[in-house]
């Protein structure tokens, strides 16, 4: 069967010429005013704005970074901070509050859990300095601490792995073994959950679950534990491509197929990913749209301008079993 796709409304522009080429969907979101009624950076025309990135963990962390970089550039009328936060909290809260010193026009982050911001975030607000979420989610009660978050349904993309597998293997009586992403991270906990919520009622069962931490190397060692423990694994569900790609590794020292004797499903879609699965070594992958730049620039753009802009944009995501990856490889921006 073709890719399972789901209406991409997304356009993922390949460059930062195409700002006006954004069509992410929003969903049932409010609007908020733009900065909270900042009047607005840029004196200059220019948006200095304060960039946290998680880290440089995994290849979809890659292709996001260089999607935010390669949009909000001089040319676009952007001055970019960047910082690399090595998937520590502390380093991101030390960029932010670094950012409020300098007064720059607007702070945009990937945080990299879900909790422990609002502090910081209430004096980015008090500084009037306006805030976007991209990729992942706070879970503060206090939405007005930032503009808008801009990101997909990590819930849908672990139900679209969970219902793909449930068509494929319900009945069989599948041992599943889990790669959880980073501990307390928002993809973590949202791809378990609606994986968990979509294989419930069939006879699969989840035998273990333990964190890989979303790096090829901890999803490898993890995966090496797990075939220590059990020696009845049917399927992996890593939380992303890099950690199934260690799991290869670790079911081929073991004198495995995986692909076969092993399933794997995967959530990113990156080029290592989909390769892997061109190959047969994985079975199924749910993308997750790392191109986020040329939305992070418009939202940026109208929130300085004092512009209505949407709470939640939702980034739209497919899915790939083989055929659909052999089709779609050749083109891959990612
Ligand atoms: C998802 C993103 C996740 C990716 C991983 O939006 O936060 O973090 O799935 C990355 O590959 O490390």
């Amino acid at each position: 069967m073709a890719r399972t796709t789901l209406t991409r409304t997304v356009l993922a522009a390949a460059s930062a010429a195409a700002l006006f080429a954004l069509g992410a969907c929003s969903s049932d979101a409010g609007t908020a005013t733009g900065g909270g009624g900042q009047s607005g950076g840029a004196d200059d025309g220019v948006i200095t704005l304060g960039f946290s990135q998680v880290g440089a963990e995994s290849g979809w962390r890659a292709a996001n970074t260089k999607s935010i970089q390669d949009t909000l550039t001089a040319e676009n009328g952007f001055d970019l901070k960047f910082s690399d936060a090595q998937q520590k909290q502390e380093n991101q809260i030390q960029a932010i509050r670094s950012y409020i010193t300098q007064g720059v026009d607007v702070i945009a982050f990937s945080p990299v859990v879900e909790t422990g911001w609002d502090a910081v975030l209430e004096e980015a607000k008090a500084a009037g300095i306006p805030v976007i979420l991209t990729d992942r989610a706070v879970d503060s009660e206090d939405e007005s601490l930032y503009e808008s978050f801009i990101g997909s349904d990590f819930v849908k993309e672990g139900q679209m792995a969970g219902e793909w597998v449930v068509d494929q293997y319900d009945g069989e009586g599948y041992k599943v073994v889990e790669l959880q992403g980073t501990t307390g991270a928002a993809p973590a906990i949202d791809r378990k959950e609606g994986f968990e919520a979509a294989i419930e009622g069939s006879d699969l069962e989840i035998i273990d679950s333990q964190t890989g931490n979303f790096t090829r190397a901890e999803g490898k060692t993890v995966m090496e534990g797990f075939l220590n423990k059990h020696d009845d694994i049917d399927l992996v569900y890593a939380h992303n491509d890099d950690m199934g790609l260690g799991a290869i590794e670790a079911i081929e020292a073991a004198g495995m197929t995986p692909g076969e004797d092993i399933k794997i499903v995967t959530v990113d879609a990156v080029k290592d990913g989909m390769q892997a699965l061109v190959d047969g070594k994985i079975n199924y992958i749910v993308e997750c749209n790392p191109l986020l730049g040329p939305d992070l620039a418009e939202i940026a753009k109208k929130v300085v301008a004092g512009e209505e802009v949407e709470k939640r944009i939702v980034v739209e995501d497919q899915a790939f079993d083989q055929e659909a990856a052999k089709e779609a490889l050749p083109t891959r921006e990612y």
